[in-house]
């Protein structure tokens, strides 16, 4: 089997060095048999299918396809995404550095135009989104698409959503950590040709009045459906419905090859009004330093807005920031 080198091989290997099995920079190490958990397995990288998205973007934005080692499903990585579907609009932009690039919230609210708005329900109230995804979001209200990201990979972008709606309503996102090495959730980064990349999701709902209805916290709920790079398959677990990777190495290698991903499928209806997440772990908050922002103007141009000290939006994800790389967020928004 091409992905697995048993342990005694790469002793006689090392001979001469010695063997040192503990070390977990030695991805050949793991085998398929050493996960326990509920998802499905791919090793290495994953074919092309799409070779670029966005071919003005920094980074080449591509989509894969990848066989589980089980044979059993075909997996499209990073995400099944809608970019290309013209029936689900591009959020108009905050800051974009392919488009507009404005100085701030306001500017960015006086250049939308009332086609802008995306009818959720005609007699409903107009709510403004602010938004910031490292890399990729769509967004539904009550199962109705308002708006995906124009920029999938980077550079990093900021948009604006407006949207009509009657409360209470429900708000789902599928964020992606967009990745260079498909089916690796990798990138050439900090001096490794493969290195994992991080994520994190960013929002504000605000009403007609400016008063904010909504943020982002750990009163959102968030599932992890794809875990990559996985170098050592131990170092996985589960709790309840939480898919942990915490325990895993987010070092980086020259070889993607050598890497597993771990795939769940993603529940139908997950984006509709009164879609059932009770049982999914409540979302995992990270401080701008940590998602690492900045430096960067399409978040530092609306502090006011992402950094209110009376309604401070929290960046959210699942726990592992920079392991798992598809997730949905939801919430519902009551008052
Ligand atoms: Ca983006
Ligand atoms: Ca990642
Ligand atoms: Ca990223
Ligand atoms: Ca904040």
């Amino acid at each position: 089997m091409k992905y697995y080198v048993a342990p005694t091989l790469i002793c006689l290997t090392l001979f001469l060095q010695g063997c040192n099995s503990s070390d977990e920079s030695n991805a050949a190490t793991t085998k398929p048999s050493d996960y326990k958990g509920s998802g499905s397995l791919t090793y290495g990288i994953a074919q092309t299918t799409v070779t670029n998205l966005f071919s003005k973007g920094g980074r080449v934005a591509a989509i894969g396809s990848i066989k589980s080692i089980d044979g059993a499903t075909t997996w499209t990585v990073p995400a099944v995404v809608n970019y290309t579907n013209d029936a689900i609009p591009f959020a108009p932009d905050l800051f974009n550095d392919y488009g507009n690039q404005y100085s701030s919230a306001k500017a960015a609210v006086a250049a939308l135009d009332s086609k802008d708005i995306i009818e959720v329900d005609a007699d409903g109230e107009v709510i403004t989104a602010y938004i910031f995804a490292d890399n990729y979001f769509e967004m539904y209200i009550n199962g109705v698409a308002v708006g995906k990201d124009p920029v999938p990979f980077t550079q990093f972008n900021s948009n604006i959503v407006q949207f009509r709606v009657n409360k209470p309503f429900d708000i789902a996102v599928l964020a992606v950590d967009w990745e260079e090495n498909l089916g690796t959730g990798t990138e050439d980064n900090q001096g490794s040709k493969a290195h994992p990349g991080d994520g994190g999701f960013v929002a504000v709902f605000k009403d007609n009045n400016n008063k904010v209805v909504a943020i982002t916290d750990d009163n959102w709920k968030a599932q992890n459906y794809y875990t990559a790079p996985v170098s050592d398959l131990s170092c996985l677990s589960e709790s309840g419905t939480s898919r942990l990777s915490t325990n895993c190495t987010i070092k980086g290698t020259d070889d993607a090859s050598i890497l597993y991903g771990v795939h769940w499928t993603m529940p139908t209806g997950w984006e509709k009004k009164g879609y059932d997440d009770s049982q999914w772990p409540s979302a995992t908050i990270f401080s701008n330093d940590t998602v690492g922002v900045d430096n960067k103007k399409s978040y530092t141009n609306f502090t006011e807005v992402f950094d209110d000290s009376a309604n401070d939006a929290q960046f959210i994800w699942s726990p592992n920031l920079s392991l798992d790389n598809k997730i949905l967020l939801r919430t519902t928004v009551s008052q």
